[in-house]
């Protein structure tokens, strides 16, 4: 298959509450959108960067610039014999995987549409269901949290994730453990600590956490092994792990017990899967992170989930909890037993609402 044209899309859209983390909090979710075309056909990637680089190095600007001058001239000289063949096209172009993962998910999303096959099938996953978690911002109060708490307890999440920073974290998880003693809880600090607080984490391994989310340094592993060897609590990795041979490494030197995975951050569906087998071969627990996307990240997110690795909920939620129009239709949705229904339709499976997309598009680049 030769690629025809790429098409980017700069989009904005409001988030319906801010989103607050360690890093930064924002109420306007401005990302871009690719979409491939060949033989009369479509596929569609979605980019996880922000216009800051204050979760990764990555911005919205140095993905527009990547594609630009590199991805996009590489992806149009080739003729794939599948998707797969892409990651090892890309390794030339060290890190920048945000901007790798996008214009590989397009393609295996166009891939799997020219084959009538849904994006889980191949990718080596399953029809069904998959099971869905939440992640809670920081809040103006305890209270304020715990209320968020119970709403999103109620509409059935199997998980709940609550963000922390130093001087917002032991209360915070108190109050929420006091109103509910077996509630699934971890929390994701976003890289906010430093070994120095070590005595301070410990202080966590009280409430029965199923994990900590990346404590120390988003480019660290070493610090993370001297802390997991200090806690009980297990650590999970988010930034650290930025590929397959990532993950190998912290799971080498015990960096973390646990790893979240975001395609967007690791390069794509191909280091996805290789990273996946890892820890499956390893008995390492993987759920799947997310990054507010919008309907096309998060159904991609839906079908990854499917594969036998993915044994905890993770973070995709109801597009409803995010956006109030979701650029797809129908919406992801997540039923009272706190599952996601995968798509069966070819490639992402739900239909996008194109006049939604142009109605939110700020700019529009196109190749050749
Ligand atoms: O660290 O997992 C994270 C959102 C933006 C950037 C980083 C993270 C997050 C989330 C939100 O936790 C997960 C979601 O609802 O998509
Ligand atoms: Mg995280």
């Amino acid at each position: 298959m030769k690629i025809e044209r790429i098409e980017l899309r700069g989009l904005e859209l409001p988030l319906l509450q801010p989103f607050e983390t360690s890093f930064g909090r924002t109420d306007l979710k401005r990302f871009l959108v690719l979409r491939v075309s060949a033989d009369g056909l479509d596929g569609y990637g979605e980019c996880v960067a922000d216009p800051d680089p204050y979760y990764l190095p990555e911005t919205n600007g140095t993905v527009h610039h990547v594609l630009r001058d590199f991805l996009v001239p590489l992806l149009l000289g080739l003729d794939l014999g599948h998707p797969r063949e892409l990651w090892p096209a890309f390794g030339r172009v060290r890190g920048h995987e945000m901007a790798k993962a996008c214009l590989e998910m397009a393609v295996w999303d166009l891939w799997a549409r020219r084959a009538g096959l849904a994006l889980h099938a191949l990718l080596g996953g399953r029809s069904g269901r998959v099971q869905a978690g939440v992640s809670i911002g920081l809040q103006a109060s305890p209270a304020a949290l715990v209320e968020r708490v119970a709403v999103e307890a109620a509409a059935g999440y199997r998980r709940v994730k609550i963000k922390i920073k130093p001087g917002h974290d032991i209360e915070l998880v108190a109050a929420v453990r006091a109103r509910f003693p077996e509630l699934p809880l971890m929390v994701d600090a976003n890289s906010a600590y430093t070994l120095d607080d070590v005595e301070h984490l410990r202080r966590l391994d009280e409430f029965g956490l199923t994990m900590i989310e990346q404590p120390l340094a988003w480019d660290d592993l070493v610090d993370h092994a001297r802390l997991q060897r200090e806690l009980r609590t297990p650590v999970c990795l988010d930034e650290s792990i930025r590929s397959a041979a990532d993950a190998r490494r912290a799971l080498d030197i015990g960096a973390c017990r646990v790893v979240n995975v975001k395609v967007g951050r690791i390069g794509g569906f191909q280091s996805l899967i290789e990273l996946h087998a890892l820890c499956l071969a390893r008995g390492v627990p993987l759920w799947c992170g997310g990054m507010l996307e919008s309907g096309i990240g998060r159904l991609a997110n839906v079908h990854l989930q499917t594969l036998p690795g993915f044994s905890l909920p993770g973070d995709t939620s109801a597009s409803s909890r995010v956006f109030a129009e979701d650029l797809i239709d129908p919406p992801v949705t997540v039923d009272p037993d706190g599952t996601i229904a995968v798509p069966d339709g070819p490639g992402l499976g739900h239909a996008i609402v194109w006049p939604r997309v142009e109605r939110v598009t700020r700019f529009v680049e196109s190749w050749p």
